[in-house]
């Protein structure tokens, strides 16, 4: 999704609003197909982070590449992954984005730049510096994001592709989505320094904190250094503060390392009612306004199931096809 640049008018307000809803409805028809058996292989929903992957995706187009985690379902559908190609995707379907072959975590879909998500936790950070490399080269004004979580801050990757994109000025931006947890266990215990956003002056880069349920502070600092990175600026580092709804990955066990009293607090704070709330209070659109968005994005994503469920499974005979690139095979 490209709405717009800063500042943030009402088109574009309403617009981030509906994607916040697509990546919502998506990711809670994938937990209920997931529960009855259609999904194949592991599904690490964003619930809780949209506003996150929907504030910074507003600002690319689709020459910018995004490079993503285990954690990608929302990262692919704001970067332009249609609903119907995702879900097909998932449930193993030849309609999906990967031709079914890949799953939640190898979603590609270059003609959008989304460049994958990806089952190791690390590498998307190395990736995009390295797009951002080729994209000073050509000397276009293509930007490389890459999005990965609390649990990739202390790799060696975030440490190494932090400092060559800083160094040789790269149109990056690297996105933490701190969640507060990584599995199972706590930043606070996996980090001496609760922040992530303030390591920027160490390492001589632009670095922010914004609350990342936030979607209009994403949006508004992701703008921002979008905007440096296009104009040779070079990279930014954004610590989005927030917090994943539900279970680390479906049919995973929620209790034991967090209590139901911190997940009550973030649901309180829903990036997606905290932003329909602020277009209500600012009088940017009237209840039926958003409730006729609901409405689309609802009818949107159950089509979108219908299709994905229609749709045939790959030929056991085409199981080479699509691996590797067919000049590789020559
Ligand atoms: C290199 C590597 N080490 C370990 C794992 C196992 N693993 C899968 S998800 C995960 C936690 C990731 O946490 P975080 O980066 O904070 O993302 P979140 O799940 O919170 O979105 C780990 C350790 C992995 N996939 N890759
Ligand atoms: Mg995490």
């Amino acid at each position: 999704m490209a709405v717009s640049s800063i500042p943030l008018n009402d088109e574009a307000a309403l617009a981030l609003y509906r994607e916040l809803l697509i990546v919502r409805k998506t990711e809670e028809q994938l937990a209920r197909s997931y529960a009855g058996g259609l999904v194949h292989g592991a599904c690490h929903t964003y619930v809780g982070e949209e506003a996150i992957a929907v504030g910074v995706c507003a600002h690319l187009r689709a020459d910018d590449a995004v490079f993503s985690t285990h954690r990608g379902h929302g990262h692919a559908l704001a970067k332009g992954v249609p609903p119907h190609e995702l879900i097909a995707e998932l449930y193993g379907r030849e309609t999906g984005c990967s031709r079914g072959r890949g799953g939640s975590m190898h979603l590609f879909s270059p003609e959008v730049g989304m460049m994958g998500t990806s089952g190791i936790v690390g590498p998307c950070i190395l990736q995009a510096t390295g797009a951002g490399y080729s994209f000073k080269l050509l000397k276009t004004d293509r930007v490389g994001v890459a999005f990965f979580g609390d649990g990739a801050v202390n790799n060696g990757a975030f440490h190494e592709g932090i400092n060559l994109a800083t160094i040789w000025d790269l149109p990056v931006i690297f996105v933490c989505e701190n969640n507060l947890y990584a599995t199972e266990v706590p930043f606070a215990y996996a980090a001496g320094n609760q922040d992530v956003g303030n390591r920027g002056p160490a390492y001589g880069l632009p670095s922010v904190i914004v609350d990342g349920n936030d979607v209009r502070a994403v949006y508004a600092a992701a703008g921002e250094a979008v905007a440096r990175a296009r104009a040779g600026g070079g990279p930014t580092l954004i610590e989005g503060k927030t917090y994943r709804t539900r279970a680390h990955a479906e049919g995973m066990r929620e209790g034991g390392y967090r209590t139901q009293a911190e997940i009550d607090s973030w649901k309180a704070r829903d990036p997606v009612l905290m932003h329909r709330q602020w277009l209500l209070d600012e009088e940017v659109a009237g209840e039926s306004q958003v409730i006729a968005i609901e409405n689309e994005v609802q009818s949107l994503v159950e089509a979108a199931a219908e299709f994905a469920k229609n749709s045939p499974y790959p030929d056991g005979a085409t199981a080479t096809q699509h691996v590797f690139s067919e000049a590789h095979n020559a």
